[in-house]
């Protein structure tokens, strides 16, 4: 079975981090074992939350916890989003030079959450800088959008082939996969939204409706569901084709149900079966 540690923020209402990333991995048949590194009320996109940021160490003592289980060399990857603060890196990178040492063929799959085109940088300051020189180039696979491509490689990525220049940049650092989540180029359809996936096996590109909404932690879906359907296919153009079915199928659930937050249980057969309604282009 594949299993993911998933290193990543919980919140009780609502759906972010492993409260987003969790349950759609298990409807896909994954074994997770999810570790808090914030145990929130809801997500700081309402400007108000309660509840506490894990420390560093506790974090660390839970992951200790599961090594001592003698379970590490079970873990297909370790997943990780949004870090609260500058402390949980380390101890992410930790845990995944112990899970390599257990499995070799592991990965590490890492969400380099730093902001938005729209809405620049909203994490902690420092980082971006933590993310780019120590834990970027310890990942196999990274999530970003264009902006955080951007903000890894020095550039700021507008066409399509900037931006798999930009991709190249990154590989260069050391992960070997890239899915860039969201990337917008002059040359697409208006109200439309590319994602790009680049393996050293090739590059895809799919192009999906753009929907007129924002919703916290669909980032967090789609850096899940890319990671298990890689695990499970060891194709990244069927994975990028099955995360871009859910993912737009999750979101169309959500605008229809006037509601802020993701639809993940409504969406879960859209989840757990993508209909597989967009092509996947070879670039
Ligand atoms: O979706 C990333 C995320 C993770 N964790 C917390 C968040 C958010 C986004 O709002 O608030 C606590």
């Amino acid at each position: 079975m594949t299993t993911i540690l998933s290193i990543q923020s919980h919140v009780a209402y609502g759906h972010v981090g492993n409260s987003a990333a969790v349950f759609p991995l298990q409807r896909l048949g994954v074994e997770v074992w999810s570790v808090p590194t914030v145990v929130f009320s809801n997500h700081t996109g309402y400007g108000a939350w309660r509840g506490p940021l894990v420390p560093a160490d506790d974090v660390r003592e839970v992951v200790l916890g599961i090594e001592e289980r003698e379970a590490f060399g079970e873990v297909d990857a370790v997943l990780s989003g949004y870090q609260g603060g500058p402390e949980i890196g380390g101890v992410i990178l930790d845990a995944v030079a112990r899970v390599k040492a257990a499995n070799p063929s592991a990965i590490y799959a890492c969400d380099p959450v730093m902001g938005n085109a729209k809405s620049g940088c909203f994490v902690d300051p420092a980082i971006p800088d933590l993310l780019r020189e120590q834990v970027v180039p310890r990942a196999d696979l990274i999530t970003p959008n264009q902006f955080e491509l951007g903000f890894l490689t020095g550039t700021e990525p507008r066409t399509a082939q900037e931006t798999l220049d930009a991709v190249e940049k990154v590989r260069a650092l050391g992960p070997s996969m890239v899915l860039v989540t969201s990337v917008e180029q002059p040359d697409a359809p208006e109200d439309t939204l590319e994602m790009m996936a680049c393996t050293p096996r090739g590059a895809w590109i799919v192009r999906t409706p753009r929907l007129p909404m924002k919703a916290n932690g669909s980032g967090d879906v789609t850096a899940a569901l890319f990671t298990a359907h890689l695990l499970q296919t060891g194709a990244a153009e069927v994975a990028l084709a099955r995360t871009a079915s859910s993912v737009f199928d999750l979101l169309r659930s959500t605008l229809e149900s006037g509601r802020r937050e993701l639809q993940l249980v409504q969406a879960q057969e859209a989840l757990a079966h993508p209909q597989m309604q967009f092509e996947v282009t070879r670039l």
